[in-house]
């Protein structure tokens, strides 16, 4: 059984500074709690940024110095949301690339997202793709339902392999409007994913737990974190990050498969093991 790779997603775009007091928003508090997971046992980092008002953006500065600094202060892979908010444009998502992080993640389709509606055309689905070919940035193909793996193959089958030549799939399970997070969806998606694809997954809120165990005793892998769920135990708030990546690691240990390193998991996704700096991104496009 191959060790696991913890990804922590310690922000999202959902929750408000003012709900969540200890949300890491600013870029001071996004290293602090990504340096405290690297230590617990998290590998790779998937990143949502804040502004200065603690409100989703994509800011084109702001994204490059996040990827300069978390590469300065941790050896984590740093994986950059091109999902950002519901209410992101396009052309701003697809230009979330132009501050090349080792990763970003690209959602296989549209859904329900509790009230609101996370768009993702196949068409964008393509460029977001195509563009992260160009680039050598690996992508995780991001799945919130069942049908979005077989938008997954289409895209495979009609426009290649990703960056790196490995195909990394995350299964964000339990958003109100997607798939279900429970053991049986779980075993469900595992039959429809490519071959050789490796996967994660996430549970949002109370399917936190469920997933984690359903993903272990699968061989998957595991992404937690405040993006996910802010609740630790019934009645319990999560303290910070690092406890969710903590309680993860010790999990995966029980079941004999120990966190891995950043370099490991590096191998596994086919990231580049010479990180680029954000200082030889490309000057900003318009993203269109
Ligand atoms: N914030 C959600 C609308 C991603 O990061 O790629 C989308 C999301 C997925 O979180
Ligand atoms: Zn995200």
């Amino acid at each position: 059984m191959p060790a696991t790779l913890i990804t922590v997603a310690p922000t999202g775009a959902e929750h408000a500074k003012a709900d969540v007091p200890n949300l890491p928003v600013t870029l001071e508090e996004l290293v602090s709690t990504a340096r405290d997971c690297e230590r617990v046992g998290a590998s790779m980092i998937h990143v949502h940024i804040r502004g200065a008002d603690a409100k989703p953006t994509l800011d084109q500065q702001r994204l490059r110095d996040t990827v300069a600094a978390l590469r300065e202060q941790t050896s984590l892979i740093v994986q950059l949301s091109s999902g950002g908010a519901v209410t992101d444009p396009e052309a701003d998502r697809l230009a979330v690339l132009d501050a090349l992080p080792d990763s970003a993640s690209c959602t296989m389709g549209t859904v329900n997202f509790g009230d609101d509606v996370f768009m993702n055309r196949w068409e964008f689905i393509v460029e977001l793709h195509k563009r992260m070919q160009e680039r050598g940035i690996v992508p995780e193909y991001e799945i919130f339902d069942l049908g979005q793996l077989a938008t997954l193959h289409r895209l495979l089958d009609q426009h290649g392999l990703p960056a790196g030549g490995h195909v990394h799939v995350d299964l964000v399970m339990g958003v109100p409007g997607g798939m279900p997070g429970d053991a049986e969806t779980l075993v469900a998606a595992l039959r429809l994913l490519p071959e050789g694809a490796s996967f994660s997954a996430t549970g949002i809120g109370r399917t936190s737990l469920p997933v984690m165990f359903a993903a272990l005793a699968a061989g998957g892998h595991l992404r937690v974190g405040m993006e996910d769920t802010i609740s630790y135990a019934r009645g319990e708030r999560v303290k910070d990050n690092a406890q969710l990546v903590a309680r993860a690691a010790g999990l995966a240990r029980i079941g004999q498969r120990p966190p891995m390193t950043p370099d490991e998991a590096r191998e596994l996704l086919g990231v580049n093991v010479t990180p680029r700096t954000a200082a030889s991104a490309p000057a900003r496009s318009t993203g269109g």
